[in-house]
């Protein structure tokens, strides 16, 4: 089934359900913000108090940052502008009883243009299944170069911070966001304090355990994974998020950030995907 609803206040979504998992898409931002396995906790997480309002990115889901990754481009906003511009609904199937697919394109224009002065095409290409797959494909249409840094900064549901373990970035190199220093990652990754560390070199599964599932994260086209939780102090100066809400989640995103970034030549094209099962 894939139905195309609307909130209240106009705010337009995809809700995706299939025979194996449920999905749910906003035009805006490309955003997906709802994806369960069936008779599963949902595995991403979304804040309740996130904003559904045209101009505000949702707090929670899979946020698309681009074209750069966090104040990588003093010109533009904070994970730049693709995940509050409006996109497009370029084709919808189901595949099979168990796989839906979804793709949705975002292009230049005055506004972005204004801001960042390349022609671009962004195809965003969702697939429901018992996997996540998302697969985000740059078009450079301009005739000069651009550099190019982004991620799918996806917001996992936890049962609590203080019960997971992060596994397979023990001897990555990775920037401390918080220090700006470089480091190398010892061993396992736990919580016991904010945490927003840019991981590089990063070519292997990445999994996430917690007490009674462990998810999946296999990268393509990308090298660095960013691993964030804003920890108490940081969740109270947010947006959109309860102050306790930091135990809920852990962003684990796949990038091209940090020295991970891509130049892309005119009409050349750069996929960044992930699949999370
Ligand atoms: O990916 C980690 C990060 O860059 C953090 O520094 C924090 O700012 C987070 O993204 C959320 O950013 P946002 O602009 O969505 O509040």
């Amino acid at each position: 089934m894939i139905e195309f609803k609307e909130l209240e206040n106009g705010f337009e979504y995809i809700e995706v359900k299939n025979g194996a998992a449920c999905g749910k898409i906003a035009l805006q931002g490309g955003h997906l913000f709802h994806f369960a396995r069936n008779g599963e906790e949902p595995i991403l997480w979304l804040s309740d108090t996130s904003d559904f309002k045209i101009g505000t990115a949702i707090r929670g889901g899979v946020p698309i940052c681009w074209p750069s990754f966090g104040m990588n481009n003093p010109d533009l906003p904070q994970h730049g502008f693709a995940r509050v511009g409006m996109w497009k609904l370029e084709n919808s199937k189901e595949i099979d009883a168990n796989t839906t697919q979804i793709t949705l394109v975002l292009n230049d224009t005055q506004e972005s243009l204004g801001m960042w002065n390349y022609k671009f095409e962004l195809e965003l290409k969702i697939t429901i299944s018992d996997k996540l797959t998302m697969e985000l494909t740059t078009t450079n249409l301009d005739e000069k170069p651009f550099k190019l840094t982004q991620a799918l900064h996806t917001y996992f549901q936890i049962s609590d911070i203080s019960n997971i373990t992060i596994k397979g970035l023990s001897g990555k190199p990775y920037l401390d966001a918080l220090t700006n220093k470089v480091c190398q990652q010892n061993g396992d990754i736990t919580f016991e304090q904010e945490v927003d560390c840019v991981y590089q070199e990063v070519d292997n599964k990445i999994l996430l355990v917690d007490k009674n599932r462990t998810i999946t994260i296999q990268n393509k086209g990308s090298s660095s994974v960013v691993v964030w939780n804003p920890w108490i102090q940081k969740c109270k100066r947010m947006s959109a998020i309860e102050n306790d809400a930091y135990k809920e989640f852990v962003c684990i995103e796949s990038a091209n950030a940090y020295d991970d970034f891509k130049i892309l030549l005119p009409h050349a094209k750069h996929t960044l995907k992930a699949v999370i099962y």
